[in-house]
């Protein structure tokens, strides 16, 4: 039997590279889960807060609009564990222990810590990222991921592709772990494997495609939210950056911006690259762009309004994610104890 674990920060309210590049993977793996099998869900609050957001309110209010736009895609508390990870005290403790196991020279390799400070600080390249900015909790982000991970022994971890190297990073932790700590020939933690959509790429940025979409972006017009009416999606990919070349191709490296265009069309028509582009055949950016607006609209119309119903009864929320934590915390108190045994701290 697999178990799946997976999270997402309650950074602002979910965006299309959220959903094509991780959510809706996770709304098909419990779909085609097996009865046996585990699937957990999180909104990560202790990873949002490696940005600590000014406002104490707003990562509350987020904190609601993340668990609400899970359960409006489909993921169904009855099936998964849905939980705040932030309500499981377990996460940090697991987290300080594998901090312990991990070189800092690992961590410095990685290139999401620089990518979020430059995207926060607005810098134009990674090379202007300056580390003294850095705080410790956001440069240790990806040990609290492998946290979250190993204290369910999951198997199966759908991202999206900017966060496969810290699928590597928690697989080498969990081997690090299990070659000093585990009983002989019986590994404690399962190697997580990540899974990761075959189709959808990165989603970019639909006024930078440089860059991927992402929540904390400055530029608002950038993304394309789950609550974003059709009008304001129109307006978005109407103007989103694109190129002078006047026939459509797919060429990722050098239309960057007609390329995402076409990816967003393919994963929302569930239409293969190929069939975008003969479809888009003399057409111009326009029509690429009419198309692709019409797409997400249909896709994302019952989610939002889902959304609106899940995220208007605040109490009855509450008490779902409460229950989801509760379910959680069973498991995770078992591997944290169980942990301490085996390194001599229990
Ligand atoms: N642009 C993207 N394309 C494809 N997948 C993406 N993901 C994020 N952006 C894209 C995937 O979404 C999942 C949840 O992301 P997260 O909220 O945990 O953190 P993130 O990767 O840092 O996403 P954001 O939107 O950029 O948030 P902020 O700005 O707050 O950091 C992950 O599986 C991620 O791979």
């Amino acid at each position: 039997p697999k178990t799946v674990f997976s999270g997402i920060q309650p950074t602002g309210i979910p965006h299309l590279g959220n959903y094509l590049g991780a959510l809706k993977n996770w709304v098909e793996l419990q779909n085609s889960a097996s009865a046996d099998d585990t699937l957990i869900y999180s909104v990560v609050g202790l990873h949002a807060f490696t940005i600590p957001p000014g406002d104490p309110d707003s990562l509350r209010q987020s904190k609601l609009d993340a668990a609400a736009s899970l359960i409006a895609i489909g993921i169904d508390p009855a099936r998964c564990i849905l939980f705040h990870q932030d309500e499981v005290p377990e996460h940090a403790e697991l987290a300080w222990i594998l901090n312990c196991l991990t070189p800092v020279g690992r961590l410095r390799r990685m290139t999401t810590w620089k990518a979020k400070l430059a995207t926060v600080k607005n810098a134009t390249s990674l090379d202007d990222v300056d580390e003294t900015d850095l705080s410790l909790g956001l440069f240790a982000y990806p040990v609290l991921q492998a946290a979250d991970v190993l204290l369910y022994k999951a198997t199966h971890v759908p991202v999206g592709e900017d966060q496969l190297q810290h699928i590597e990073l928690m697989r080498d932790i969990a081997s690090t772990f299990n070659g000093r700590y585990s009983p002989p020939k019986t590994p404690f933690f399962p190697v997580p494997e990540a899974v990761a959509p075959s189709a959808t790429k990165r989603i970019r940025a639909l006024r930078d495609p440089e860059h991927k979409m992402s929540k904390s972006s400055p530029s608002a017009n950038s993304r394309i939210l789950l609550t974003d009416s059709p009008e304001s999606i129109t307006s978005k990919i109407r103007s989103a950056v694109t190129d002078s070349t006047r026939h459509l191709t797919y060429e990722p490296e050098t239309r960057p911006g007609v390329a995402n265009l076409m990816d967003i069309l393919s994963a929302c028509t569930g239409e293969t690259i190929d069939d975008v582009v003969r479809r888009m055949d003399g057409k111009g950016h326009s029509d690429l762009k009419a198309a692709t607006a019409e797409a997400v609209i249909a896709m994302w119309q019952k989610p939002r309004e889902e959304f609106e119903r899940v995220r208007s009864d605040e109490e009855e929320l509450r008490r779902v994610m409460w229950g989801g934590a509760e379910r959680a915390r069973e498991i995770a108190s078992r591997t944290l104890a169980e942990t301490k045994r085996l390194i001599g701290l229990a």
